[in-house]
């Protein structure tokens, strides 16, 4: 079967879901939906998270290879709504394949730049409101959009599918929640959450199983763990590592009191950190090693 896709269409909802926007980041595969204003209320079938809304990232992870031999790149991301718009959900076979070629349900291309439907616009683009592109400073705030009741659709392809090939594909869902109010469109503290769990999800992948023979980790030793007022950290390699920093749960660096216990461990305060989950880093010039750490007093 040729000129095939693979969409993965999901539809977020933010407690509200009927004040809600939606982005794509073209590099790092992903679509998210985030509130569309600093409270999230009730509606009438769903509690509102009230302020500091969270966001939730969709990501496609791994793709099988294309015709070339590599993996398949994301080939548009889409954000329907849940409406009757020609921008509004597919309901048939055609707009759905429409969606998944990057184009609106009525065939209209996708462009950049206001709500994504414009056909006076010949920049065709199928990534709606990309994040990956700095200097682009398209968002749904500055489009001036509504907020809806979003879905995504996240497209792979042209693929040819031979007949009784299978294809895999690994995707991650990532929820998280800032402490401060979304600053309309600025989504760092999602693209900061989501480096971390990809991060933590190559090592996981890349771990060699258990029956293979003992690979030399990076993983140090934390104790204890969940910390009080102290934690100890001992390295398990020391060849060229540079640094140790700590992060939370909003991939936020924070920058405790470490003191050098001796040439492989060191001793982290933890005395005035909030209670919670946090991220240690251990930094070497060429990789770094992600662990979990939890802070209870
Ligand atoms: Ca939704
Ligand atoms: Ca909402
Ligand atoms: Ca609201």
């Amino acid at each position: 079967m040729h000129n095939s896709y693979v969409g993965f269409f999901v539809d977020g909802d933010l407690g509200n879901p009927n004040d809600d926007f939606a982005a794509s980041h073209r590099t790092k595969r992903m679509g998210i939906v985030y509130n569309g204003d600093p409270i999230d209320e009730n509606s009438g079938f769903s509690t509102g998270y009230g302020l500091n809304p969270p966001a939730i990232a969709y990501q496609i992870i791994k793709t099988p290879n294309d015709a070339t031999g590599n993996p398949a790149e994301l080939s548009s991301v889409m954000t329907p709504y849940n409406g009757t718009s020609p921008t509004s959900d597919p309901n048939n076979a055609s707009e759905y394949y429409n969606y998944m070629k990057g184009v609106w349900r009525d065939g209209t291309p996708a462009t950049m730049g206001g709500n994504g439907y414009d056909r006076s616009n010949g920049t065709l683009y199928p990534f709606m409101y990309d994040l990956s592109i700095d200097c682009l400073n398209w968002t749904e705030c500055e489009a001036n959009n509504s907020a809806h009741d979003r879905r995504l659709l996240l497209s792979v392809g042209p693929l040819n599918m031979e007949q009784n090939i299978s294809m895999k594909f690994t995707n991650a869902v990532l929820w998280t929640r800032d402490t401060a109010a979304i600053d309309c469109g600025n989504l760092d503290f999602v693209t900061g959450a989501v480096d971390f769990m990809n991060v933590q999800l190559e090592q996981e992948l890349n771990k060699a199983p258990l029956s293979s023979n003992e690979l030399v980790s990076d993983a140090p030793k934390i104790f204890p763990n969940p910390a009080s007022d102290k934690v100890f950290v001992e390295l398990n390699s020391t060849d060229d590592f540079k640094n140790v920093e700590l992060y939370d749960l909003q991939a936020r660096l924070v920058s405790p009191e470490i003191v050098a216990v001796d040439d492989h461990s060191f001793m982290l305060n933890t005395r005035n950190l909030k209670d919670g989950i946090y991220f240690l880093s251990l930094n070497y010039s060429d990789r770094r090693s992600i662990s979990k750490l939890i802070v209870k007093h």
